[in-house]
């Protein structure tokens, strides 16, 4: 592994998803501030109306896993395992309409792989499948995807926990400032979040302001 369960689990504590139809400016700007501001995890989750294709996809994908790399933050592609290989991203994240996680492990060796759970089940066959952290939701209802899947909030993982699964967790769905508390003390490791950072003004005080809740 090239970052340990605990590196994973103690990074995972602010994870930042964001692609550039989710920023009101330049997304490079948007994530150099939200890494000032004390995010510990990213995702590049270039999708949805307006997202860039192709080679100016995988030139954006590029300029942000290098501001990832000098400030030691994770740098995780979403969805996209060619373009994780091609840009040699520390992992990628997957959902259960995704890649089969199997095939995906076989190709990225020990970069991390993340996979989203919904329920207990899921959770289950993820870690049976070599997943090294879980993101787990919609936690609460969000504008940023329209495909999300029932609202259960921070109880599901708090079964999971009682289920006595230990991987790393984060929450994510419609986490806003004020919503966070609950999701920790479910037993999440941290808080995955995108509109709450990406759509402010200022990122770099948004994490601030997130980050005090989660500690
Ligand atoms: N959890 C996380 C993470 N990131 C995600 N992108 C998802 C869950 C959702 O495939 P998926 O994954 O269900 O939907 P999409 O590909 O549209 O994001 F916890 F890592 F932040
Ligand atoms: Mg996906």
């Amino acid at each position: 592994m090239r970052y340990t369960e605990e590196e994973i689990r103690r990074k995972l504590q602010l994870y930042f998803v964001m692609g550039s139809n989710n920023c009101l400016k330049d997304p490079e700007i948007v994530l150099q501030e939200a890494i000032d501001g004390g995010v510990t995890f990213f995702q590049f989750r270039e999708k949805g109306p307006g997202a860039k294709e192709g080679s100016e996809k995988i030139q954006l994908a590029k300029k942000l896993q290098a501001i990832c790399k000098q400030n030691g933050v994770p740098f995780v592609v979403n969805d996209d395992l060619e373009l994780a290989l091609e840009i040699d991203a520390d992992g990628i994240h997957i959902g259960q309409e995704d890649e089969d996680p199997q095939k995906v492990r076989k190709m990225i060796g020990d970069r991390i792989l993340g996979i989203s759970a919904h329920n207990l089940d899921e959770a289950h066959n993820a870690i049976t499948q070599g997943a090294n952290y879980l993101g787990v939701g919609p936690m609460y209802e969000t504008v940023t995807k329209k495909d999300i899947r029932e609202v259960k909030g921070p109880e599901v993982i708090v079964e999971m926990r009682k289920n006595n699964l230990t991987i790393p967790i984060v929450g994510i769905g419609g986490i806003q400032k004020g919503l966070i508390k609950p999701i920790i003390e479910a037993g999440a490791d941290g808080v995955a979040v995108i509109s709450a950072i990406s759509n402010s003004e200022d990122p770099r005080e948004a994490v601030m302001e997130l980050t005090e809740e989660i500690k």
